[in-house]
């Protein structure tokens, strides 16, 4: 998520990447969504995350309030919480953005949770979610499929 505030160069990447997507329902811009990205499912099972930043370019507060896309019927807003030190996650209702506001959904943070995915997400393809807001605006956004991180799990 660092990148998005740094010049130039990893701007010129996302731009390439089509990362960028703005504009409603209605044709008067309320939100622009950078740096999407979804993870490739983990082989042998039906889920995956996306992430994202929401910025609110309108001047009234906006809920984000659901999520949905082609690839499944069920999308959660989920938040990632550390709890006597070990990491739980959540389901949350909404997401509230301040008007002028930008909030980020990224690893270890607030993410949408992809449940019963009809096929795998396979790295560099693309899917498209459509993000709701309280006001009956939405937004079709573009997500990449990045590869899994090759870490190795610790006990
Ligand atoms: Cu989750």
């Amino acid at each position: 998520m660092r990148n998005i505030f740094l010049p130039i160069v990893p701007l010129i990447f996302f731009v390439n990447s089509a990362f960028a997507s703005t504009v409603d329902n209605e044709s008067n811009a309320k939100v622009l969504v950078q740096s999407s990205f979804a993870r490739e499912s983990i082989p042998g099972t039906s889920i995956s995350s996306a992430y994202m930043a929401i910025n609110n370019i309108s001047t009234k507060d906006l809920r984000l309030i659901s999520a949905t896309s082609s690839v499944t019927d069920r999308i959660e807003i989920h938040e990632h919480t550390m709890a006597n030190g070990l990491m739980r996650m959540r389901q949350v209702e909404y997401v509230d953005i301040s008007a002028k506001d930008t909030v980020l959904f990224q690893p270890s943070g607030l993410h949408l949770m992809i449940f019963d995915l009809k096929q795998p997400l396979k790295a560099k393809e693309n899917i498209t979610i459509t993000l709701h807001f309280d006001d009956q605006s939405s937004i079709d956004v573009n997500y990449i499929i990045k590869g899994l991180k090759q870490k190795k799990h610790h006990h």
